[in-house]
């Protein structure tokens, strides 16, 4: 081991042996701003990120969404083989694109055509959190992680509680691992009960996970890079159910008790307006729309401009 030099007894700056760096005593500074470094880098968490105003808005808009229950493939078509149809576990609700579990969702590099379909723009409260969230993962975030272009511009907002189904109420509020494919940092934002969030190495699914986070009402959790993104897969396990409230809107046969919205980036080229997806696409979703299209001006004039698109077509061809 190398000995140090006592304190009160330098070794002169030069000419002799160099002086060795003084060793730091006692805890170590936090770091207030810069990029963190090491294993923590890209990986964040934030109590209390929602405030008071923000809540109030943020309960308001959300008590008027119309969130849809999808099935997990086409109806229109027979169900890949080997998997078996299902409802998802959860209503959900998107904004900037929406990816029906039908279409496969946007994972790139092996899917990314025909599976982002044009959605409603955040609402101005919700963007304006959004940019601070990303000048946050900006600062905070070594810039490596951050893809050029990257911006928050897609939220899916999840719905979890209990199901009835036909005879009793089932607690439905979880969601298995899986990987977020969408590129750069992910933003999420926890409303109601806490949720037992876990980081799990892929393909040791049994074993301890390598990060365990209670996300608790009103908290902010950032990740990105490549070993958060990438490496880790992520799962809800359990949604607490102390207060034995519900919160935002009124779902048939459905008692939300948390509502986490989490915000991603699809590239502007991938997301497709309805009327330009394949006629097979448009079939698979045409329920989809057409149900949210009741509740919704954005909707209801994707459909209209796809109706538009058909009867030139039709005339074209007929001409
Ligand atoms: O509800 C959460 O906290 C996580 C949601 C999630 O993993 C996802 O939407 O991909």
């Amino acid at each position: 081991m190398r000995k140090l030099a006592k304190p009160g007894h330098p070794k002169p700056a030069h000419g002799g042996r160099r002086r060795p760096r003084p060793v730091p005593q006692g805890p170590l500074l936090e770091r207030s701003s810069g990029p963190q470094r090491g294993l923590d880098a890209g990986c964040a968490y934030e109590p209390d990120f929602v405030t008071a105003s923000q809540r109030q808005a943020l309960d308001a808009w959300l008590g008027k969404l119309h969130p849809l229950w999808e099935q997990r493939y086409s109806t229109k078509r027979p169900v890949p083989e080997g998997k078996r149809q299902h409802g998802l576990l959860r209503p959900v609700y998107w904004l900037g694109n929406w990816q029906f579990a039908c279409l496969g969702y946007y994972e790139p590099p092996r899917r990314t055509q025909h599976c982002a379909v044009a959605a409603e723009p955040f609402p101005p409260m919700l963007q304006q959190m959004v940019s601070t969230i990303e000048r946050r993962i900006r600062t905070q975030f070594p810039a490596s992680y951050v893809p050029s272009g990257w911006h928050l511009n897609t939220c899916l907002i999840n719905f979890y509680g209990n199901r009835w189904d036909g005879n009793r109420w089932q607690d439905v509020a979880r969601v298995g691992e899986h990987r977020d494919f969408e590129p750069g940092p992910v933003a999420s934002i926890s409303l109601g009960e806490r949720a037992l969030f876990q980081f799990v190495q892929r393909g040791q699914l049994a074993a301890a996970p390598v990060r365990t986070q209670w996300l608790e009402n009103n908290s902010l959790q950032l990740f990105g890079g490549p070993y958060w993104k990438d490496d880790l897969l992520h799962r809800v396990t359990r949604v607490e159910n102390k207060l034995k409230a519900t919160l935002g809107p009124t779902i048939s046969d459905f008692a939300t008790r948390r509502i986490n919205l989490t915000f991603r980036y699809v590239p502007s080229v991938d997301v497709t307006p309805f009327r330009a997806l394949s006629p097979r696409a448009q079939s698979d979703i045409a329920e989809y729309m057409a149900t949210l299209a009741k509740h919704s001006a954005f909707f209801a004039a994707q459909l209209a401009a796809a109706t538009q698109v058909a009867m030139l077509r039709s005339r074209d061809r007929e001409a």
